[in-house]
């Protein structure tokens, strides 16, 4: 069975385990504290020491980015990773944002709320003041952020966006990004998360 060393409030952890709800894969998680990341067991598996690793028999994977690409090409080939070239270029362009910008903005500025970790605030809210006008005006007239569908981009981007207020950010303030991240909690599967927004109701859908 697929091993998911991860941790409950971890937006990384959360964006495999979207995927793998999704795909009705079993995965059994190893819960991995910050003291866990630190013993020689887990710098013998990953050799950076983060969360998620993704273990599937031979196969060990760091990075969520990552892994979503594998288990995209492995299980929804042409789908969740892009028909096209120019479709899975788009995909890409949101796989660099998560890995880069939400990891430095947002993602960033919740580590220091939440977790009192020290930060470079003024550059985490420089960068969370760039993307989040470009998530929001993609998101406003389009569903899912590359093609027609769910894909990795939003696996990929979402679950640090959807926690943006544990992060001190007004979540009033972007409609479209907080719409777009009660749609991904209403598809079927959507394993919980503390502090995501509730999928819309069945009033509100109807209305
Ligand atoms: N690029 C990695 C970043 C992973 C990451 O930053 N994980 C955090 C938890 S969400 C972690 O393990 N932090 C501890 C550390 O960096 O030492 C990914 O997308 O998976």
């Amino acid at each position: 069975m697929i091993q998911l060393y991860g941790s409950p409030l971890s937006g990384n952890t959360h964006k495999v385990r979207m995927a793998l709800a999704f795909l009705g894969l079993p995965w059994d998680e190893r819960l991995t504290d910050a003291a866990a990341r630190q013993s020689d067991a887990f710098a013998a598996l990953t050799p950076m020491r983060q969360i998620p690793l993704f273990i599937d028999g031979d196969v060990i994977l760091r990075d969520s980015q990552a892994i979503l690409a594998c288990l995209a090409a492995r299980h929804r080939p042409g789908d969740w990773d892009g028909h096209t070239p120019e479709e899975r270029g788009a995909i890409h362009v949101w796989l660099s944002h998560a890995a880069n910008e939400i990891a430095n903005g947002p993602a960033t500025l919740r580590l220091a709320r939440k977790f009192d970790a020290v930060i470079v605030e003024d550059h985490a809210q420089a960068v969370t003041a760039r993307i989040l006008p470009v998530v929001e005006a993609r998101i406003e007239d389009h569903d899912w952020l590359a093609g027609g569908r769910m894909t990795i981009a939003d696996l990929a981007a979402s679950p640090y966006l959807a926690l943006m207020g544990d992060a001190g950010i007004d979540v009033a303030a972007w409609p479209a990004i907080h719409a777009w991240t009660r749609r991904i909690a209403a598809l079927p599967g959507f394993p919980a998360m503390p502090g995501w927004p509730a999928a819309p109701t069945t009033t509100e859908g109807a209305a």
